[in-house]
């Protein structure tokens, strides 16, 4: 089953959206397989967003990812990184589309309140580095037939 990592980032957090984030992830059938509330390290940042290290915003983005707690979290279902950035939204929260988190509770790119896996590679890479192996729960919900074709 395809995974993808979802932070509720400092800006989140703070202003109260975890409930509202995990609520739309639900409400749409992904499974939770694995979450943790945690200050995050540098290192753990820099590992995270090591591929856009050199950037004009890398330094900002370390900061703003270090700047508060997190919610991290790892949804699964079929094509989970798909479905999961496209309720997410656009990088630039005035690009995304209505009716995404970005959206709906965001203005700038710099405090976009989300993070989500880019590719199926990404979200077992992501998963990985934020979640030992015994963090993550392999269970099955009985409502699963209802949501997951096969
Ligand atoms: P994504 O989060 O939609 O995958 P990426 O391009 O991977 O977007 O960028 C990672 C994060 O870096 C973004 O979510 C955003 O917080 C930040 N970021 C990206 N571009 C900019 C920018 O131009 N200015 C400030 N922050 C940016
Ligand atoms: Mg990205």
């Amino acid at each position: 089953m395809e995974k993808s990592l979802v932070l509720v980032k400092p800006d989140g957090v703070q202003r109260g959206l975890i409930g509202e984030v995990i609520a739309r992830f639900e409400r749409r059938g992904l499974r939770l397989i694995g979450a943790k509330f945690l200050q995050v390290s540098k290192e753990l940042a820099e590992q995270h967003y090591a591929e856009h290290k050199g950037k004009a915003f890398y330094d900002g983005l370390i900061s703003y990812i270090t700047s508060a707690p997190v919610m991290a979290m790892v949804w699964e279902g079929p094509n989970a990184v798909a479905a999961i950035r496209q309720t997410v939204g656009s990088t630039k929260p005035a690009e995304a589309a209505p009716g995404t988190i970005r959206h709906d509770f965001a203005l700038e790119v710099g405090r976009n309140l989300i993070h989500a896996s880019d590719k199926p590679e990404t979200g077992e890479r992501e998963a990985a580095l934020w979640f030992k192996a015994e963090e993550l729960v392999a269970w099955s919900r009985a409502v699963d037939a209802w949501i997951f074709e096969q």
